[in-house]
């Protein structure tokens, strides 16, 4: 149904634009996490920190703490085996590699670290130099919100932070529309080392759509339905809209109706489709890009 590449892993954009705030100035976040490692080794985890400031930052006397291990970012020592660079430029990005250079074997590391990152999940504490907390992941109890290990259909992905102004920090799997580096056999790394993450890529790039009505419940005769949608890098009036029925799996839709202008509301006959049994509205719009963002109604039942 051309839902495009974009329309997964991103479920919470709709929401999480609401609560879109600037972060402060000079903020030096954890951008990034390979906790699964690569498909090279699973040993071969790597972090990205982001300096999402005009600024650059000194980590000199900064700590990276992970679990219970500390990586110092301007020293060897503790958990740091070797240290390359202690500046991080305005909107740079700085590499902790696991181990040895060959983890991200095409870029230089910044950091060489021991040490593990468990697949379980593990809180992880960016210090300053006076040990002010600067940013935190706080996973040990709750597992990682996102990226993979050794299972599914995109296996040692890492885990991204959609944008830095996002607050609370979202997080998302590594979706493959922006990649990176070559793990230690040479293939391609599922992440963005050094990079700008593909789930921030999609962020400030792919539609949102909020639908409005029907959220859910028993309609019949002529439904109004209304949504809102917007484009981060486009006009409004730009985007096309689609609508779809769906069943619960969301595997099997049909279009209600197509190439629509973004008016906002579609005046429905329910009739037609009367008598399907549990279903779901699929509100998509396309930007000129291509690009696909979509909202999915609550469960509604059609009668006729
Ligand atoms: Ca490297
Ligand atoms: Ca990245
Ligand atoms: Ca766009």
């Amino acid at each position: 149904m051309g839902m495009g590449r974009a329309g997964f892993g991103l479920p919470a954009l709709g929401i999480a634009v609401l609560v879109m705030a600037l972060s402060a100035s000079g903020a030096v976040i954890i951008n990034e996490v390979a906790w699964g490692g690569t498909a090279a080794s699973a040993n071969d985890e790597w972090i990205e920190l982001y300096n999402s400031g005009d600024s650059a930052v000194d980590l000199a006397g900064w700590v990276l703490v992970v679990g219970e291990a500390r990586i110092l970012l301007g020293a060897p020592g503790e958990a740091t085996v070797e240290v390359r660079r202690t500046s991080i430029a305005p909107h740079g990005y700085f590499i902790l590699e696991r181990t040895d250079d060959e983890t991200v074997a095409d870029m230089r590391a910044d950091v060489l670290f021991k040490g593990t990152l468990s697949n379980v999940g593990a809180d992880l504490r960016l210090l300053d130099a006076t040990g002010a907390t600067v940013d935190e992941v706080l996973c040990e109890q709750g597992g990682w919100p996102a990226g993979t290990g050794s299972e599914g259909t995109r296996p040692y992905a890492s885990m991204e932070r959609v944008d830095p102004g996002l607050l609370p920090a979202q997080w998302a799997t590594h979706n493959g529309r922006a990649a990176s580096g070559l793990d230690a056999k040479g293939t391609p790394i599922s992440g963005t080392p050094g990079t700008e993450n593909s789930a921030t890529l999609d962020f400030r790039t792919v539609p949102r759509v909020a639908l409005v009505d029907p959220p859910s419940g028993t309609l019949s005769g002529s439904v109004v339905v209304r949504w809102t949608a917007s484009d981060p890098d486009g006009s409004p009036a730009a985007l096309q809209i689609a609508i779809f029925l769906c069943d619960a799996a969301g595997e099997t839709c049909r279009a209600v109706v197509e190439n629509l202008t973004n008016q906002g509301s579609f005046l429905w006959d329910v009739t037609p489709y009367a008598g399907a049994g549990e279903v779901f509205l699929r509100v998509v719009a396309t930007d000129p890009d291509g690009l696909t963002g979509s909202a999915v109604s609550g469960p509604l039942t059609l009668a006729p």
